[in-house]
């Protein structure tokens, strides 16, 4: 049997010290999310605040990449937000990727009475960093949700009210100039929004909140590229840029 707190509390010190750990022993989708549970409750007891939840694997490029077939969720924290065109110190990060990211925001609480997309107050390109506690960057799919889908930093665009239609948008993503990957928002599930409706169906699954202001990353596009030195941006068409400079 999986040792929730445990697992956790070596999750935590993984981040906190910068070191990756081995993978554990399988555990159970049920007991992985417990573990994501208990991991952040340990940064929130180090002050860290709640932002919003982030999606994973809702694009094949992801999955493909990746090694699994489920789409996953997780949490993000203001710990992790980093600001648009700022420097970040990859020193922070055991062996980061970065990946373009639609970024959506709740204007209301949503409960199993109203839909996720009514609620929705605006969109903005995003930028995620993730960053595996596991040893090679390497896991299976209960593992990634307890090490809380690797969410380790997430960077915002210019916020706006949402278009008419988020479809087919083309995605870059480039490192100092150099697209290094590209590909489409309909790679996110169909459509962004279509996550967002998954998303409200596993938050009635595993009781994630969604509350007014909440962030939501609906998972990215493309395959994940390496985060080195360099300034690496997100181009999502029509949503304009955003950026972030990993720095040593
Ligand atoms: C897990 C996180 C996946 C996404 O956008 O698909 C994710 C990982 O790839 O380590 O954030
Ligand atoms: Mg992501």
């Amino acid at each position: 049997m999986t040792d929730v707190a445990a697992l956790a509390r070596q999750l935590h010190q993984a981040q906190r010290s910068v070191r990756e750990i081995d993978q554990p022993d399988p555990l159970e989708l049920a007991d992985a999310y417990a573990v994501q549970l208990a991991l952040l409750e340990l940064r929130y007891a180090d002050g860290e605040r709640r932002t919003g939840p982030k999606l994973g694997f809702t694009s094949k490029a992801k999955m493909t990449q990746m090694g699994v077939s489920e789409i996953i969720a997780g949490v993000l924290t203001d710990a992790m937000l980093i600001g648009d065109g700022a420097d970040v110190d990859l020193g922070r990060f055991i062996h980061p990727r970065i990946e373009p990211e639609v970024a959506f925001r709740l204007g209301r609480d949503v409960d199993a009475a109203n839909s996720i997309v009514e609620a929705l107050d605006a969109v903005a390109p995003g930028l995620e960093i993730i960053d595996s506690r596991y040893r090679d960057f390497r896991f299976d799919l209960a593992s990634v949700v307890a090490d809380n889908t690797s969410a380790a930093g997430y960077v915002l665009g210019p916020w706006q009210s949402l278009p008419e239609e988020l479809g087919e948008r083309e995605v870059q993503l480039t490192v100092d100039g150099v697209v290094v990957e590209s590909g489409s928002t309909s790679a996110i599930l169909g459509h962004p929004l279509e996550a967002l409706r998954a998303l409200q169906d596993m938050a009635a699954r595993y009781d994630i909140p969604l509350r007014a202001g909440d962030v939501i990353l609906a998972g990215a596009a493309t395959a994940a590229a390496s985060f080195g030195a360099g300034l690496v941006t997100a181009q999502v068409a029509g949503l304009g840029p955003v950026s972030v400079r990993g720095v040593r």
